[in-house]
């Protein structure tokens, strides 16, 4: 093709293009001329301007995938590689704060000393970078659904069956036909590398350890194709898609996707404008310069709806429909067939449509509290749908046809099991595997993963459920989940990391 190798270009050369008028930005050793593009960046302007003229690889990072950037920009505005060695250094100010955070990283318990998935998140509030906590931790408004979600377990009780042989417990299951060794999957969460700097393959590789289905983000920070070439023979992958205002970018990313072998599509359907979560937004504040912000506030020009999330999520579709699904099949069809399945599903008419329209299954899900605040819990939402669709259409559950599943809350054995006796295929678990890798990296998964295997496997016993299929709805009493009080003992380890909301603060003059 004859390719021109060009030379590389200095960092002196680089640096006198800081300004609007003409930003050339360094990420990986290449230089890209973003002038053009600041006013897309989904993330505004603001942050790139930040580093005109200099080496944006350390801000970049955890936010993108490595190809958003050449994936984006023309190639003509891709000006090749830069000396690095004439680079300036970006200065970091390591402050006060971060020092004493390392500080406390380096104390973290050993593993041994973890017992349960609350114990990760107690560690990770206070080892992780406050950024990447407030991110991962927010939920929407006044976070009454976050907290739900997991106090609606509480609501359940168990009536376990005795004098059983329980000598050999089974809690293996199959999810959409695939095999994993419990009834759980690690759900898609985004920006893996806040927490931990090889992100989401912290999960890829310690899934494939314990033959869990991990479902990959659309918004990961790892790209795509790097989490399934991480994979292992054989293991199975499930993708989870925000929907494109560009089909035509969604159209290439699913097929793509059939053609890498992912086993199932999760379209987020809970998520047209992404919630208001106040702990990520003020985070992103006082990362500002005061000075700045107060300048830039006179103009109007600060956008304050802006956190991590909300900052890269313009390009999610509000104007998604039922109609579209047909779309949806027209594009898969003709390769693998790849089951299709609705993920953000709150009542059930929604769920009996979704069965009337073909869909392989739906998730009850909520969006870990992080979208509409007062929606109800998915395991609340479980019960209503197991009732109308065998009402209204005479289906079972579990059913192997149209598979519910359920997301939010889950931080014990017990409660997918919970969720199992009453219908459910299988529990997907996000956030305790976030807080799981930010702390330790892939051991903190593997151990999590260990964690929840000895909770089944004492569990099981406990109830006298040989196998998931013995795990059945009268082991279960949930006759007081539609009642929105808790009548039993506070739940001291959660409570112990949930951080209130914090109001506005003064500034320290
Ligand atoms: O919950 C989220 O934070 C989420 O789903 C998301 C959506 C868009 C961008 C980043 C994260």
């Amino acid at each position: 093709m004859g390719a021109t190798v060009k030379a590389p270009l200095s960092g002196q050369e680089v640096a006198k293009h800081n300004s609007r008028e003409s930003c050339w930005i360094i990420v990986h050793g290449n230089v890209y001329d973003v002038t053009e593009f600041l006013d897309d960046h989904p993330g505004g302007s603001k942050i790139i301007l930040k580093y005109a003229g200099k080496d944006a690889t350390a801000e970049y990072d955890p936010i993108h995938p490595p190809n958003a950037i050449t994936d984006n920009l023309p190639p003509e505005k891709h000006l090749g590689p830069v000396d690095l060695g004439t680079v300036q250094k970006v200065e970091v100010k390591i402050t006060d704060e971060e020092k004493a955070r390392l500080e406390r990283f380096k104390s973290r318990p050993p593993l041994s000393e973890i017992l349960n998935l609350h114990d990760f998140e107690a560690i990770a509030r206070r080892v992780m970078p406050e950024k990447a906590w407030a991110y991962y931790s927010s939920a929407a408004d006044d976070e009454i659904t976050l907290r739900e979600n997991h106090a609606a377990y509480h609501r359940i009780w168990f009536r376990p069956r005795i004098l059983r042989d329980v000598t050999h417990v089974d809690f293996s299951t199959s999810i959409l036909g695939h095999r994993t060794s419990m009834p759980i999957y690690i759900t898609a969460t985004a920006l893996g590398k806040l927490g931990h700097p090889d992100g989401e393959l912290n999960l890829t590789r310690a899934a494939a350890k314990h033959n869990i289905i991990q479902m990959i983000p659309t918004l990961a920070s790892c790209a795509f194709d790097e989490i399934v070439d991480n994979a292992q023979p054989g293991q199975v992958q499930f993708l989870q898609l925000y929907v494109n205002k560009d089909r035509a970018i969604t159209k290439r990313l699913v097929q793509h996707a059939e053609l890498r072998g992912i086993k199932g599509l999760f379209i987020t359907v809970d998520a047209p404008q992404l919630g208001r979560r106040e702990k990520d937004m003020r985070m992103k504040f006082e990362a500002e310069d005061p000075a700045e912000v107060s300048k830039n506030d006179k103009q109007g020009e600060v956008d304050r709806s802006q956190g991590a999330a909300r900052a890269i999520s313009s390009f999610i579709d509000p104007g998604l429909q039922w109609s579209d699904l047909k779309w949806f099949k027209s594009i898969t069809k003709n390769l693998i067939a790849v089951p299709l399945i609705l993920k953000g599903v709150q009542c059930w008419e929604d769920a009996l449509e979704a069965y009337d329209q073909g869909m392989a299954g739906v998730v009850l899900s909520n969006h870990g509290g992080r979208q509409l605040d007062f929606a109800k819990s998915g395991v609340e939402i479980l019960i209503e749908v197991v009732e109308k669709l065998g009402e209204k259409r005479g289906l079972s559950f579990p059913n192997e046809k149209f598979q519910l599943f359920v997301d939010g809350g889950v931080r014990r054995a017990t409660d997918v099991l919970k969720a199992v006796a009453l219908g459910a295929t299988a529990v997907g678990i996000g956030r305790p595997f976030l807080y799981a890798f930010s702390s330790y990296g892939q051991e903190g998964v593997d151990a999590a993963l260990t964690i929840l295997h000895d909770e089944f496997e004492m569990n099981m016993r406990l109830i006298g459920a040989r196998t998931i299929k013995e795990v059945v709805r009268g082991m279960v009493d949930a006759s007081n989940i539609h009642t929105h009080t808790v009548a039993v003992p506070e739940d001291s380890l959660y409570r112990l990391n949930y951080e209130i909301m914090q109001s506005a603060q003064l500034r320290e003059s």
